[in-house]
């Protein structure tokens, strides 16, 4: 479909500009205040404070635009504050701001219920539940699966991300600093290998499946395990693309032995590997899909919607919260989605995709430390290692993201080793800014050589 392009700029120059050293004044005294009045606890990617943002740029308190590849953390995918969503909170924000749909419903909640079960893979009967984070919705995928299957296992894989909170900290995989000093951590979690293609050597998908449902069989027994849960491809844990055949085999195994296929797809949805779900690159039709990041522009929104029979086990009043699904959160998601029908939103996180594998497929040639680049859509990474081999450099991907902020990129890192650099743009992002983001990438491999 083509429709005339809204503009998604808001009157934001879609120009890098740096006016002060980063950070820069204001910045370095909101920085002192925020060291005096927020928790230690809370990490930090860049010391600027931003003050506007739209298209490809977040602008901060001291005039400097910096070029987003980050979209914070895979969520502002159809451009930060879009103008279709604003009008849409401002519109719900002015009628009224909460109800709680426990108390009396509104339709929003509905609509945003329907829109998900259209959308996400798979033409059976379904049925949601809205919620406010990812990690909240990762929880109440685990209680609406134990609920429906009678069995209380969960499988989760190396390098896994789902969350925060005391079930989701169990279920992610990496220490530091997710769990590190949290402990004790919920039961009846079971860790088995994820595939990893460039650390897999030549076992291919089903292979290394079949390694981790053999372990299923033989460690804790398929008619103990309520749900297998998998990102389909990993996020935090390094942009992990599983070999083709892994997902298909494990979604076969749950089926033949009716565990709950649960796919976390809040960093992977919604347009951003160029599917609405990733899910889709491999034909898998999940039996529930988790929802969060990108559903929204921003909005905090989250969901679980699957399989009309599992999603209804759960007995009347099991699922809720007082704020799940909000009405300013809903007419937020409801026009995100609008925004990425009507704006071919996975068209563009496919030519972004392009772009960036042949940008970052020439940098790897020009510097042996970039191991592997891998990724789909516009959530692409390069996995860096001393050259040659699979030790991973932490030091490097660090040394070239702090080079990246200097200059007015925002560049994140991830995997369980650290040393992965991945690259998240909005999808409202130039072809010419996202060029000069990774012109810049490109100088920071040399700067730190
Ligand atoms: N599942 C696959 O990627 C959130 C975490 C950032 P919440 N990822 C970003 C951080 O350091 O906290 C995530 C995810 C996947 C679940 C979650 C959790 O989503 O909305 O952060 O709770």
């Amino acid at each position: 479909m083509t429709v005339a392009p809204e503009r998604t700029d808001n009157g934001i120059t879609q120009e890098r500009r740096l006016v002060t050293a980063i950070p820069g004044p204001k910045s370095q005294a909101l920085m002192a205040r925020r060291t005096a009045a927020v928790s230690a606890g809370v990490g930090g990617t860049m010391p600027v404070f931003a003050e506007r943002a739209g298209g490809g740029i977040v602008e901060d308190v001291d005039g400097n635009a910096l070029i987003d590849l980050g979209s914070g953390i895979a969520v502002t995918t159809i451009g930060n504050a879009n103008p279709l969503v604003a009008a849409a909170v401002a519109e719900q924000a002015a009628r009224f701001t909460h109800t709680c749909f426990m108390v009396t419903p509104y339709e929003g909640y509905v609509a945003m219920c329907e829109a998900l079960n259209r959308l996400t893979p798979g033409e059976h009967v379904k049925r949601s539940v809205l919620v406010n984070s990812g990690a909240e919705a990762v929880e109440n995928a685990v209680k609406i699966a134990r609920a429906a299957t009678g069995r209380q296992a969960v499988v989760v894989f190396e390098h896994a991300y789902h969350g925060r909170t005391n079930l989701t900290m169990a279920l992610t995989a990496k220490n530091m600093p997710y769990k590190h000093s949290f402990g004790p951590f919920a039961s009846e979690v079971y860790r088995l290998p994820m595939s990893y293609p460039f650390r897999d050597g030549p076992h291919g998908g089903a292979e290394v499946a079949a390694w981790a449902t053999t372990r299923i069989d033989k460690e804790i027994g398929a008619g103990n395990v309520a749900a297998i849960l998998i990102e389909p491809v990993q996020g935090e844990g390094g942009f992990i693309v599983p070999a083709p055949g892994y997902l298909p085999a494990l979604a076969q195994y749950a089926a033949a032995n009716g565990i709950v296929f649960i796919a976390d797809e809040v960093q992977s949805g919604f347009c951003r590997t160029g599917e609405w779900f990733a899910s889709t690159h491999e034909g898998v039709i999940p039996d529930l899909v988790i929802t969060a990041k990108g559903i929204a522009g921003g909005l905090p929104l989250a969901g679980v919607t699957g399989r009309a029979d599992i999603m209804d086990a759960v007995h009347v009043g099991g699922l809720g919260g007082t704020y799940g699904g909000n009405p300013i959160a809903c007419a937020a998601g409801l026009a995100s989605i609008e925004w990425m029908q009507t704006q071919d939103a996975n068209g563009r996180a496919r030519a972004l995709e392009a772009l960036m594998l042949e940008r970052l497929k020439e940098l790897q040639l020009a510097h042996p430390v970039v191991g592997d680049v891998r990724g789909r859509g516009a959530m692409i990474a390069i996995e860096l290692t001393q050259p040659g081999t699979l030790i991973p450099d932490a030091d490097r991907a660090g040394a070239v993201a702090k080079a990246c902020h200097a200059q007015g990129v925002i560049v994140l890192t991830c995997g369980t080793y650290g040393n992965v650099l991945r690259f998240l743009p909005p999808l409202t992002i130039s072809p010419e800014l996202l060029n000069e983001g990774l012109d810049v990438v490109a100088d920071a491999f040399a700067a730190t050589a």
